[in-house]
C-alpha cells in the first residue's frame, strides 16, 4: 500500500501543479471599464443613452473575443451614477479608482468631468467624456483628461454663426442654467454673437432644476426679440420652450447639445418645432455606421438614441484599441497608448490633438419638423 502511493504521489502531484500552472497561464483576465452618467435626476435618460453605447460596446467586444499579450481578456462594464451633480461626481470617481476599472467613459455632464476629472488623473486613470464641452475640461494639465465631441468653444461660435447668418437674427435674448455647460456655452455663444454684430438684449440666469420659466419669459417678450439662446440641458429646455409658446413668444428657441434630443419634442411638446440646436459632433444619419448603429441599438435597448449612445460606443472602442497596442491591461501603458489614438469608428475618425481635444471636430446643426429632430447643416471647425 506505502509503495503504491509512493509512486502514485508524484504523477498526482506533478498533475496537479500543470495544472494550476495552466490555469494561471491561460485564466481569462476580466478586466473593468467605467461609466459614469446621471442615471437618476432630470437627465437620466440621457445617462441611461450613455450607458447603453457603452454597453453595446462592451458586449460586443467580449462575443468578438478580447485577446491581450496572449491572454484571453473579458470586458466588465463598471456602471456608476453621479445624479449630475459634482460632488456625487468625485465620490464614484473614487468608487471606480478603487475598483481598478483600467479607464473610465464618462461623465456626460461637464460640471461633473471637470471635478472628476482631477481623481482620474491622480489614478492615473484615462477618462474620455462623449459629451463634456466645456473647453475647461482639458486644459487643466492633466494627461488623463479627452473627449470625443467638440468644445463649447466650437459649439457657440457655430449657433451663433448660424443665427446670424442664416437664420438672420437681429437681436437675441440669452438664459443659462448658470451650469458649467449651460453658462460656458451661452457665454461662448454670446462672444461671437456680439463679434458678428447681433443686438444680445438680455442674459439672466435660471438653474438646472428650474421648471416655472414664465418669469424671464414674460420679460424677454417686453425685449421684443427674434431669437432666444438657452444654454442648459432638454429636461429644462423643453419645458422652457413650451412655456415660451404657452405665452405667444414667436422668437426661435436657438440651443447646444444638451437640448438637441430625441426626447426634446417630448419634453417641449409642438413647441420642439420652434427649436433650433447644435450637436457637438457628427449627425447621427451622416456618420459612415451611423444607420446600421441606430439599428443595432434599437434592437438592443427597444427605444432610439437620445444623442451621445455612439460616442460612448466609440470611446469603449478607444480604450480597448489603446489596450491592444500597448498589448497590456495596465492602465499606464494603456494611457502611454492613447495620444497616438487613430480610430475609426461609428462616429468618424477620432485623432486627439495634445490636450485630449478632437483634432478634427464637427458640429451639426438641426430643427424640428413636426417634432422630428432634422438635420439642417455640418459645420466642419
Ligand atoms: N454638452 C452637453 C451636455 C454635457 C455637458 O457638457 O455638460
Amino acid at each position: 500500500m506505502t509503495h503504491t502511493l509512493q509512486k502514485v504521489f508524484p504523477i498526482a502531484a506533478a498533475a496537479v501543479l500543470y495544472a494550476t500552472l495552466a490555469s494561471h497561464a491561460y485564466a481569462d483576465e476580466t478586466v473593468k471599464i467605467g461609466h459614469v452618467a446621471p442615471l437618476t435626476g432630470g437627465i437620466a435618460h440621457l445617462g441611461k443613452d450613455n450607458e447603453n453605447g457603452a454597453r453595446l460596446a462592451v458586449e460586443e467586444i467580449n462575443a468578438k473575443g478580447l485577446t491581450i499579450n496572449g491572454q484571453k481578456v473579458t470586458l466588465v462594464l463598471d456602471p456608476q451614477d453621479d445624479a449630475a451633480d459634482p460632488r456625487q461626481a468625485t465620490q464614484v470617481a473614487q468608487r471606480l479608482v478603487d475598483d481598478k476599472v483600467v479607464g473610465v467613459v464618462g461623465h456626460l455632464n461637464s460640471g461633473t468631468s471637470i471635478p472628476a476629472s482631477k481623481i482620474y488623473s491622480d489614478a492615473g486613470i484615462v477618462q474620455i467624456s462623449p459629451s463634456a464641452t466645456n473647453p475647461t475640461y482639458t486644459q487643466q494639465g492633466f494627461k488623463t483628461t479627452y473627449r470625443v465631441v467638440a468644445t463649447d468653444a466650437q459649439q457657440g461660435p457655430a449657433l451663433a454663426n448660424y443665427a446670424a447668418k442664416s437664420l438672420k437674427i437681429k437681436n437675441v435674448a440669452i438664459v443659462d442654467d448658470a451650469t458649467a455647460y449651460g453658462e460656458g456655452l451661452a457665454n461662448e455663444f454670446e462672444k461671437t454673437a456680439k463679434a458678428l454684430g447681433l443686438n444680445v438684449v438680455s442674459h439672466d440666469a435660471t438653474n438646472d432644476k428650474a421648471v416655472d420659466f414664465r418669469a424671464i419669459l414674460t420679460k424677454i417678450k417686453g425685449e421684443k426679440v427674434d431669437a432666444i439662446m438657452y444654454g442648459g440641458m432638454d429636461a429644462t429646455g423643453g419645458p422652457f420652450a413650451k412655456q415660451a409658446k404657452q405665452l405667444a413668444i414667436t422668437a426661435k428657441v436657438l440651443a447646444g447639445d444638451g437640448v438637441c434630443t430625441e426626447d426634446l419634442s417630448k419634453l417641449a411638446g409642438d413647441a420642439s418645432d420652434n427649436v433650433i440646436c447644435s450637436e457637438a459632433g457628427m449627425a447621427l444619419e451622416k456618420m459612415a455606421g451611423g444607420p446600421e448603429f441606430s439599428a443595432k441599438y434599437q434592437k438592443r435597448f427597444g427605444q432610439p438614441i437620445q444623442i451621445y449612445a455612439p460616442f460612448t460606443y466609440d470611446a469603449v472602442y478607444i480604450i480597448v484599441d489603446a489596450m491592444k497596442r500597448a498589448n497590456s491591461t495596465d492602465p499606464a501603458k494603456i494611457l502611454a497608448a492613447m495620444p497616438a489614438t487613430d480610430y475609426k469608428g461609428v462616429i468618424g475618425e477620432t485623432q486627439f490633438d495634445s490636450h485630449g481635444d478632437l483634432k478634427s471636430p464637427v458640429i451639426s446643426l438641426y430643427d424640428y419638423k413636426a417634432g422630428k429632430k432634422t438635420l439642417l447643416d455640418i459645420v466642419k471647425m
